[in-house]
Order: structure tokens, then C-alpha cells, then sequence
């Protein structure tokens, strides 16, 4: 049973150096987090991309913020607009935006300036295949990722794509800040289970912060 009322502070674990979660950080802001998502897509709806190769992603993705992250048959990029209707996006969050510095801050990252926030939806059977994140300019900048919704397996790895990973459960509310060593590690997420969360129904959120320019 996912336990909604518990009154278990939130608590940090390291998970590679450089990198840390925030277990539990965001439940208290969840609901809002939650509402505040949904209105971002009610602007800008989520979308599968297409990836370079061809491939219709499994994940929906919207952007908030002053850049956002899309991809399609010339590659991954930021822009400030959205290629699919050509409008800005919509802005961050001033909850998620606070969110993102104050957990940034608790991990070691006092100087993170997100621009823009990649606002994930998991439905079952979405993943997340190994990948880098590495269309940011200034690697030195972390990201702060926020689980909302179903929990997903997370799968952390090395620096090349072949290196063994770790396999980390992710649930509602846990929030990971990672960057200095840790920022090239491959990371995805293993298919969603089909579930019934009493906040987000059959998905699984997750918010990305990141300094793109
Ligand atoms: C996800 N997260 O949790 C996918 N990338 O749905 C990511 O790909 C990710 O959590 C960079 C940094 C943190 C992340
Ligand atoms: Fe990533």
C-alpha cells in the first residue's frame, strides 16, 4: 500500500559520488506539484517525440521554463519554443523552481540556476533507455530529478553504456540531485508497472531541472 499519511521524515542517501537522493523530500509538495504539472500540459501538451533514429518515444514529454528539451530527426535540443506548435513555453513554477534550489542546496549544489524543467509522464510499459544527459552547456551545473506518482525502477550506471547499474526503486516524492563526478552517468528507467496512485492514476511524473545555457 503506498502510504500517503506517514509521518517518516525525509532522509538522504548517496547513490555514487556526486550524487544523492532525497527520499521522500517532495511528498509534502506532491498534490501541488501534481496540479501545477497538469496545468503546464493544459498549455502545452504532453507529446511522443520522435527520436533521430525514427523511434516514437514511449515517454510523453512537455517542457516548462525558458528552454526546453525535445528531440526530433536533427538530433536533441533545447529551444525556447516548441517545435510542435511553435509557441514559448510555459513558465517555470515558482514552486518548482524553489523546489529545485532548496534540493539542489541540501545536496551540495548551492549555485544551481535551472532555465529549464523536462516534465516526463510513464505510462505502464514506459521506459527509459540507457542515456547521458549531455545537451547541457555547463556540465558542472547538476540536475534535480522529482519522482511523482507510480514508483520505476531506475537504473544507474557507469560512463559507457556497457558498465553494470545499480537498480534503484523510485517512489513518489523522492527527489535525486546529481552532478560534479557522478553528471555522465548512463541512468534509465525500466518499464512501468501498471498501478493505481491516489494522486496521479495510472502514471508515473517525473520533473528534471536543468541549467541548459
Ligand atoms: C526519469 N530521469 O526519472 C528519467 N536524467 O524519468 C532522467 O533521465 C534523469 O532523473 C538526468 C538526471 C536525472 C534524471
Ligand atoms: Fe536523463
Amino acid at each position: 500500500m503506498l502510504d500517503l499519511f506517514s509521518e517518516e521524515a525525509p532522509w538522504q542517501e548517496p547513490l555514487a559520488e556526486g550524487a544523492t537522493i532525497l527520499r521522500r523530500r517532495a511528498r509534502e509538495e506532491a498534490p501541488a506539484l501534481i496540479e501545477a504539472l497538469l496545468a503546464v500540459a493544459q498549455q502545452n501538451p504532453f507529446h511522443h517525440r520522435i527520436t533521430p533514429g525514427g523511434h516514437r518515444m514511449s515517454v510523453a514529454m512537455t517542457n516548462c521554463g525558458d528552454f526546453g528539451w525535445s528531440s526530433d530527426s536533427r538530433g536533441y535540443q533545447y529551444t525556447e519554443q516548441d517545435a510542435e506548435n511553435g509557441r514559448k513555453w510555459p513558465p517555470m513554477p515558482l514552486l518548482f523552481r524553489q523546489l529545485a534550489l532548496d534540493c539542489a542546496r541540501e545536496a551540495g549544489f548551492p549555485q544551481f540556476t535551472p532555465d529549464a524543467c523536462l516534465i516526463n509522464r510513464y505510462a505502464p510499459g514506459a521506459k527509459l533507455t540507457l542515456h547521458q544527459d549531455k545537451d547541457e552547456r555547463d556540465l558542472r551545473q547538476p540536475i534535480v530529478s522529482v519522482s511523482l506518482g507510480l514508483p520505476a525502477v531506475f537504473q544507474f550506471g557507469g560512463f559507457a553504456r556497457g558498465d553494470a547499474t545499480q537498480r534503484v526503486l523510485l517512489e513518489h516524492g523522492d527527489v535525486v540531485v546529481w552532478g560534479g563526478p557522478s553528471r555522465l552517468r548512463y541512468h534509465g528507467i525500466l518499464p512501468l508497472k501498471p498501478g493505481d496512485h491516489p494522486l496521479a492514476g495510472a502514471f508515473r511524473y517525473n520533473l528534471t531541472f536543468r541549467r541548459a545555457f
